[in-house]
């Protein structure tokens, strides 16, 4: 109960400024979104209602991916949902935690109303390329910091922002570029920070460590290996599993980057960098946790998109400069 009070005091009321938002939306953060009760639904009996309401939310966060390398957004793209668009952001200073932005093409087939071809590249064009607070447009891009407007819906164990499923401009998230930090350094950790020595998930509704702790982060888990030694499901959109040798796996999902049409040559034991997320596949929402990965370089050492070493210099100076902006900005 006490995390829930303090997500809440992060919930303000206010009034967001910029074109079509004149409505009142609630400012919470990443964590905010991703809190969840002891059984790991999202707290829907929070006061404020901000998770799957009618009040849209908005947060802030570094973009994780790049879309072209997660979700296969083209037109009638295989699948029941068509194309599909998506990144990912992490919060940024005490908001240890990340928000997947979704948008689909055939909303029809969830209940909603689809996209026409039109309407749909034209959403595309509108959330790759987005304008900052002084009407200067920038190509969406991982390293991004941003600034996220839309309604928040569960789904499958974490709190998406989404567009409730219907292609009505109403239900649009916006996006306001803020500039661009760097890529996250992505956090180490190992399979023993989420799962007990019998391979079970540590999860906790009030999370320190585990899995709920890290959900929407960018992770990188050193000395891994494929648990099947075919590597067996290697390619776009490829479904593998690897374990730290100690008796705990973890299952990594593959993005849809060209990388994964080349052929494997990752040694037998190799560090695995990606998004660590959650994909319930049952009722049971304290469980499925995965790594989700956009890239691989063809190497032998390492599964994933490495930062480069230079944006570890460029973050601080980057944050620092954009206060700076932000500061002048409110002034005037
Ligand atoms: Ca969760
Ligand atoms: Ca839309």
């Amino acid at each position: 109960m006490r995390k829930f009070v303090a997500g809440f005091a992060f919930a303000v009321m206010a009034v967001v400024a910029g074109p079509g938002a004149l409505h009142a939306a609630a400012e919470v953060t990443n964590s905010y979104l991703q809190a969840v009760d002891a059984a790991g639904n999202p707290l829907y009996g929070d006061p404020a209602g901000y998770v799957n309401s009618g009040t849209r939310v908005v947060i802030e966060g570094v973009v994780l991916n790049d879309a072209e390398d997660m979700l296969n957004a083209a037109w009638n793209a295989a699948g029941w949902i068509g194309g599909q668009w998506q990144v990912y952001i992490q919060g940024t200073g005490g908001d240890h935690a990340g928000t997947a932005l979704w948008m689909g093409q055939k909303y029809a087939n969830m209940g909603g109303v689809s996209y026409t071809q039109a309407e749909w590249q034209a959403e595309l064009n509108r959330l790759s390329y987005v304008y900052d607070e002084y009407g200067v447009l920038h190509k969406l891009q991982a390293g991004d910091l941003i600034r996220v407007e839309g309604y928040s819906g569960a789904h499958a164990g974490k709190t998406n922002i989404n567009e409730r499923h219907d292609s009505d401009p109403a239900m649009d998230f916006t996006i306001t570029w803020l500039g661009h930090p760097g890529v996250v350094t992505p956090e180490v950790i190992t399979l023993a920070d989420v799962q007990d020595s019998s391979g079970d998930w540590l999860f906790d509704e009030q999370p320190t460590g585990g899995p709920e702790y890290y959900q929407g982060c960018m992770v990188r888990i050193n000395g891994v290996r494929f648990t099947d030694t075919g590597a067996d499901g290697w390619g776009v959109y490829g479904d593998l599993e690897v374990t730290d040798g100690l008796g705990r796996t973890i299952a990594v999902k593959l993005g849809v980057s060209d990388d994964f049409t080349q052929a494997l040559a990752l040694g037998e034991t190799f560090d695995l960098i990606g998004i660590f997320d959650q994909e319930c596949q049952s009722s049971d929402l304290t469980t499925d946790y995965r790594v989700w990965v956009m890239g691989y370089d063809g190497g032998t050492q390492t599964l994933g998109v490495v930062p480069e070493p230079a944006t570890l210099l460029l973050v601080g100076l980057g944050l620092g400069g954009l206060a700076a902006v932000r500061r002048r900005g409110r002034a005037g």
